[in-house]
């Protein structure tokens, strides 16, 4: 039994699916999908596809929500929030599913707005914190800031590790360059481990890496982007 996690497909589905058989995942393993499955790339119904798919024959995958979940369900009965959305790359999002802006996103697969609704904000496991973006530290209980778990940025400076009970925490969001990634990996003293390497940016300058990160060898598998 392997564990897994991956962060920010950003809707890089051929991607996602070259990952998935490099990793030649099995039925025992654990996939930890940490959000941002969405916007920007060119088929985010089809990374859902691949989900649900893989649920439904039985794989173990527990997934996280993301900012850009989050942006999709807030724009149902908000309609600024909705040109935000479509600001920040929930066009291409609608067009993977030949949704057009006029007629909205209720016409999203029920099964896929069910995905979203039931995505959970962390994960709390023996070794490792699982989120999307981050706790912040300066909140008193900071798994009380539910908000922060989507959005926040820059908070590694301000981790308080007495809060950890001895456990790492694994993100994505704050998309950056693989070079940093394998710097922490080398390091046995890092807590923290930000595993967005890019994938959904141009892979010029060694960006567009979408990366597995093996919890228990802490290790990473690594597929180029295939969809830009
Ligand atoms: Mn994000």
């Amino acid at each position: 039994m392997r564990r897994f996690a991956i962060s920010d497909i950003h809707g890089c589905s051929k991607t996602f699916n070259a990952l998935l058989e490099k990793l030649e995942l099995q039925k025992d393993d654990q996939l930890y999908l940490l959000g941002d499955f969405i916007d920007r790339g060119i088929n985010s119904k089809g990374v859902v596809d691949k989900i649900l798919q893989l649920k439904n024959d039985g794989y173990k995958v527990d997934c996280l929500l993301g900012n850009h979940e989050w942006m999709l369900m807030n724009s149902i009965y908000d309609y600024k929030k909705f040109e935000n959305w479509m600001k920040n790359g929930g066009s291409i999002t609608l067009d993977s599913y030949k949704i057009s802006e006029l007629d909205y996103i209720k016409k999203i697969p029920h099964d896929h707005l069910q995905f979203f609704r039931a995505l959970e904000y962390y994960i709390e496991l023996e070794d490792y914190y699982l989120v999307h973006a981050g706790f912040n530290f300066k909140d008193p209980d900071p798994f009380s800031d539910y908000e922060s778990m989507i959005w926040l940025r820059d908070w590694h400076k301000n981790i308080k590790p007495e809060h950890l009970n001895g456990k790492k925490v694994i993100h994505g969001h704050a998309a950056r360059i693989i070079t940093k990634l394998f710097e922490d990996l080398k390091n046995k003293n890092t807590l923290v481990y930000n595993i967005d390497c890019s994938c959904v940016y141009d892979s010029k300058n060694k960006l567009g890496v979408l990366c597995a990160f093996n919890m228990d060898d802490i290790t990473i598998i690594t597929q180029k982007n295939l969809d830009n």
